[in-house]
């Protein structure tokens, strides 16, 4: 099946940021550019960017990425310039084709959209320490973004003030442009955070880089704000955090663990055949049973005696109590600012000497509670 028809065209990456202007957005009356002819203006643009500007990576420790002082750096760029004193610094480009495990770094992705193989520049000064993302998750971290000329369009300074961004939209559940999407999901999520006694949170071991998009894989003729000119290339400075789970179909089972090649090419993750890929098909193996029934959705408010009174409690309950195959699901906060921890068990049976999940198998119909 086409899953692209799901997928719906993503012109506001801050979605919750700019809902409010959106009656400002009016449809164009010229028609849009060639993509190619802008992609080409847009990799010179951005090409020319790299080997003009450098990062003050003179502040950040790259013999030790785990240094505790790393966690406090934040990525400057700069115009390379003897007006500034800087006609002696490396320009970003520099870092492209560092041998594996170097930083910092300047990597490619080719990202196809639209028929065409966009380039995207993702500059990592540390990956990250901790989990994966996938781009069916949702994502938390701290940007800014700015125009080539550095102008910022929109930002975002402390996790606390933010939404988790939802990285690929379904249905009528947001998403962010593909750039933001391909560019995120190659850095990981922070180790851990301290809570500073004030309301805000110190993160360790968060990814932390930029990453430089053309327009074809941004906004291209529809920037949802004037702040953005039509076409234009879009870089995003970016300390990466958190990842949670999405649910696309609500079966209790998160995307991500639903679309195990993490492509959106192939149909080999529909295991009933009936062309809903199985993050968006509520009854998996088509056996009559929803897989929200095949599978056991469980939830503690408590460790035995008292409530969970922070994330923390939650999570370290998690930690010492969960059963070896039971999947960390997301902690709630409640409205009487307690904590509700959910968790999954996905019961599977042996068949021909293969572990297969009863809701991956048709064969198996036992509904639990
Ligand atoms: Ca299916
Ligand atoms: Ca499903
Ligand atoms: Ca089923
Ligand atoms: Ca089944």
């Amino acid at each position: 099946m086409n899953l692209r028809k799901f997928l719906i065209p993503t012109l506001s990456l801050f979605f919750i940021a700019f809902s409010c202007k959106d009656d400002e957005t009016e449809f164009e009356s010229t028609p849009p550019r060639d993509r190619q002819e802008v992609y080409d203006e847009n990799e010179v643009e951005i090409q020319t960017y790299l080997e003009t500007h450098f990062f003050n990576y003179e502040d950040f420790d790259f013999t030790d990425n785990t240094n505790p002082a790393n966690d406090e750096f934040t990525l400057v760029l700069d115009l390379i310039s003897t007006d500034n004193g800087t006609q002696d610094r490396t320009p970003i480009i520099d870092y492209l084709n560092q041998a594996d495990g170097v930083y910092p770094r300047l990597d490619i992705k080719i990202v196809t959209e639209n028929d065409i193989d966009y380039n995207l520049y993702i500059l990592k000064v540390r990956e990250g320490e901790g989990d994966n993302i996938s781009t069916l998750d949702a994502a938390a971290m701290t940007y800014s973004g700015t125009i080539v000329d550095g102008s910022v369009f929109d930002s975002q300074v402390s996790i606390e003030s933010g939404q988790p961004f939802i990285l690929t939209g379904v249905g009528s559940v947001g998403g962010v442009v593909a750039g933001f999407r391909e560019g995120i999901v190659e850095f990981k999520t922070s180790t851990g955070y301290t809570e500073n006694g004030d309301g805000s949170v110190g993160y360790q071991g968060h990814g932390i880089g930029v990453i430089f998009m053309p327009s074809g894989l941004g906004y291209f003729s529809l920037p949802p704000t004037a702040d953005i000119p039509q076409y234009s290339p879009l870089f995003f400075n970016l300390k990466v955090v958190s990842r949670s789970n999405t649910d696309y179909d609500s079966d209790g089972v998160p995307s991500h663990l639903e679309h195990p090649d993490g492509d959106f090419t192939e149909d080999d993750d529909d295991t009933d055949g009936d062309s809903f890929v199985n993050f968006i098909d509520s009854d998996d193996d088509g056996d009559g049973v929803l897989t929200s029934d095949e599978v056991q959705q469980k939830e503690y408010e408590d460790d035995g005696t008292s409530q969970f009174m922070t994330k923390a409690d939650a999570q370290a309950y998690y930690t010492a109590n969960a059963a070896s195959d039971e999947i960390f699901i997301r902690i709630e906060a409640e409205l009487d600012g307690t904590y509700t921890l959910h968790t999954l068990i996905v019961p599977a049976t042996m068949v021909n000497g293969v572990s297969l999940p009863n809701y991956l198998n048709s064969a198996i119909t036992t509904e639990l509670e």
